[in-house]
């Protein structure tokens, strides 16, 4: 790798990320059923229809999980806990739930990690999603009991405490674009699931602050956007795109107003008094999360429906995502964050990292991309650093394979790799070369 730890601050974070559905198995420990497992089973919504139910398992294997990050040289270990575990209908407490989250905080504990907290990393439970989901105002009152109830009990351990993983993903990949659970595309649904996850952000907020909790933010995701040429028209669609993809949520965060070029479209299908929310919604945090896969290249398209962009993938290099892979991206981000939006806040890349093809040969892994894709993005993390952004620290998506969502299995993002028959945990090559990196 193309860095050292020594070349960082010297209280930056070196992490790992993973979240609740993807690895722990639901179906253990009395978790209810959530509107991904719904999803999953609809037709057509998911690879191979595969959902969540085993994973990797780390619901009994987080021992070994948690060494593996250890024995990386880790700081901290960014996980997020499950609503529907910790309380199956969403409304009333599975005590089995809680203890899994105490025994995982304390083995991060003993074993010298930070524990990274995030309250809400996607698996809604059915009974909510039944009756509207993130369309529902209510669910954001009850995300704020489930909030109330993790906190009493492990709030005393944590690190760091992150409400919501994602907003866009959660409101306009799910209800217009339709590609995540509850897989709908329904303007009026968006506009709904994008206030009020933004409001359930601002009441885990007030929540957490009635119990003196500090170091609380949120983990955003940005795509970097450049216009497809030098049109007037793909300027416009790119201002578009960009306050739909990124102004939205930030600007509700740290500004409590939404982006006129997003306001254009989504206004009128905003529930009532929207207004009056904004308050609670962009109520101080103590840092962002941010997290970057991406650049796209972004075109006006009368042909379409609002919003009329296309939004395509650049010309360099892909993941098996299909993503482009754009290092210089997340130092434009992290510099234009500092400086149009949160100053001197503390800012975490709290994701970033790489699907592959990866292939276990003889009981090793050799991903030399994702070690060279690694090292870009820290060495970006750093650029931005010295141009003055505050970023105290870099989480690698993620530590496991898992359950890559509607890909189902098929997408391997981890630094550690999963044999989904035996369940069996092999680091690869990147693991050893990031290990090395910031033991230097
Ligand atoms: C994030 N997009 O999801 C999530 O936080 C993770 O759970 C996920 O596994 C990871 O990134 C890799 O996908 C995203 O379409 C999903 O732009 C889709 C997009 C971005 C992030």
């Amino acid at each position: 790798m193309d860095f050292e730890r020594s070349d960082f601050p010297k209280d930056f974070v070196f992490g790992a990320a993973t979240a609740a559905y993807q690895i722990e198995g639901h179906k253990f420990g009395g978790a209810g059923p959530t509107h991904w497992d719904t999803f999953a089973a609809g037709p057509g919504n998911v690879v191979r229809a595969e959902d969540g139910a085993l994973a990797c398992d780390h619901y009994h294997r987080f021992a070994e999980d948690l060494d593996l990050l250890k024995d990386a040289g880790m700081d901290a270990y960014r996980f997020s806990t499950s609503w529907a575990r910790v309380m199956p209908d969403g409304r009333t407490v599975n005590p089995e739930g809680l203890d899994f989250y105490d025994r995982l905080v304390d083995a991060m504990l003993e074993r010298g990690l930070q524990p990274f907290q995030t309250l809400y990393h996607w698996e809604l439970p059915s009974a909510l999603a039944d009756q509207g989901g993130w369309m529902n105002r209510d669910t954001c009152h009850y995300f704020g009991d489930f909030t109330d109830v993790i906190t009493d009990r492990i709030g005393d351990r944590v690190h760091a405490i992150a409400t919501i993983n994602e907003p866009w993903c959660v409101s306009y990949l799910s209800h217009f674009l339709g590609h995540h659970a509850p897989g709908l595309k329904d303007i009026r649904a968006a506009a709904r699931a994008m206030h009020h996850i933004n409001l359930a952000h601002g009441i885990a907020m007030t929540r957490l602050r009635a119990k003196g909790m500090e170091n609380c933010g949120i983990v955003i995701n940005f795509d970097h956007n450049d216009p497809a040429d030098d049109t007037p028209q793909a300027a416009q669609a790119t201002k578009t795109a960009d306050a739909i993809n990124n102004r939205w949520f930030i600007e509700a965060v740290t500004q409590g107003s939404y982006p006129d070029e997003a306001l254009a479209g989504f206004a009128p299908h905003l529930p009532a008094n929207w207004q009056d929310d904004m308050k609670e919604i962009s109520q101080p945090i103590d840092f962002l999360g941010v997290n970057y896969y991406k650049r796209h290249i972004i075109a006006a398209n009368q042909n379409t429906v609002w919003p009329k962009v296309d939004i395509m993938q650049g010309p360099g290099d892909k993941t098996q995502m299909g993503w482009e892979i754009f290092p210089a991206g997340l130092s434009a981000l992290l510099i234009r964050l500092s400086e149009d939006y949160v100053g001197d806040l503390p800012m975490y890349v709290t994701e970033n990292g790489m699907a592959w093809d990866d292939h276990l040969e003889n009981g090793a892994v050799a991903d030399p991309e994702r070690t060279q894709f690694i090292s870009d993005h820290i060495v970006a993390t750093k650029r931005a650093i010295d141009a003055g952004a505050n970023v105290q620290g870099f989480f690698y998506w993620s530590l496991l394979d898992n359950y890559e969502w509607a890909f189902g299995y098929e997408k391997r993002f981890g630094i550690i790799h999963v044999d989904f028959e035996t369940l069996k945990r092999t680091p690869k090559a990147s693991y050893h070369a990031l290990k090395s990196a910031i033991a230097r």
